[in-house]
């Protein structure tokens, strides 16, 4: 994710499977699979202890990125998930502030009630909480007022295109006017041209992620080009 001036700000843990037979899976393949047979909190977890642990060396290293890891809304009803993401992320000596939980919009307004309490205590230790592929979930004004949210992804589908599409826009623009009277960062997903750019510049979101800032990549790539990044685009 990058900030107007194009400043590297945080970077998102995509899941990928390497599959014997029908090669690299993105998350679309298996994550509604996994949600359906209950292993969800299994394969998230492992994600979690993946990603935490090389957070905690990048930040060792000196950069002061965040992190964004996606949550599974099924995984909210687990009542200590707090207080275990909360160790793994002191055991990597990382700030709960550099970590940011996204959950999908659809999936969270499904059992809204049983997530509020971990929700709450997650954003009272001070992770941060995103409200993710927002526009696809049908939120109320009341529910979204009542989750502690202080990050709002706009959806890809109202973000590419939008410049040409007058109805993705009003999406695009309301989510913008939204989080601002909430108080929240707006991120908008799945730019991925210059269009796109000068579109979610031209509406004022705050942050800015897709093919057009960087593909998805392994961790040890991502090394090397973080390291270059601020070089390259920050005179
Ligand atoms: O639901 P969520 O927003 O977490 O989905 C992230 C997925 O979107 C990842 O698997 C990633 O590969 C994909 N993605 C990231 N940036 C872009 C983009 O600019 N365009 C498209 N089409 N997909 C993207
Ligand atoms: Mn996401």
């Amino acid at each position: 994710m990058l900030s107007r001036d194009k400043s590297l700000v945080a970077a998102e843990v995509l899941a990928r499977w390497q599959h014997p037979e029908r090669g690299l899976l993105a998350p679309f393949h298996f994550i509604a699979r996994a949600e359906e047979l209950s292993l969800i909190d299994e394969l998230t977890w492992s994600l979690f202890e993946q990603a935490i642990g090389q957070f905690g060396r990048w930040r060792t290293m000196g950069t002061n990125l965040s992190m964004s890891i996606n949550l599974s809304a099924d995984s909210l009803g687990t009542v200590d998930l707090p207080e275990k993401i909360a160790s793994l992320v002191a055991a990597n000596h990382i700030p709960y502030d550099a970590i940011r939980l996204e959950i999908t919009e659809s999936r969270l307004m499904k059992n809204l009630k049983t997530s509020l309490d971990v929700l709450a205590r997650l954003r009272l230790k001070n992770f941060g909480l995103s409200i993710d592929d927002f526009g696809t979930g049908y939120s109320s004004l009341a529910q979204l007022n009542s989750i502690p949210f202080n990050e709002l992804k706009v959806d890809r589908a109202f973000v590419h295109g939008a410049a040409a599409d007058p109805a993705a826009r009003a999406i695009l623009e309301s989510s913008v006017m939204l989080a601002r009277k909430l108080d929240m960062t707006v991120v908008a997903e799945g730019v991925e041209d210059q269009s796109d750019w000068d579109q979610v510049e031209a509406v004022g979101c705050d942050l800015v992620q897709g093919y057009h800032v960087a593909r998805p990549m392994p961790a040890d790539q991502f090394e090397l080009w973080m390291e270059t990044w601020n070089e390259r685009n920050i005179a």
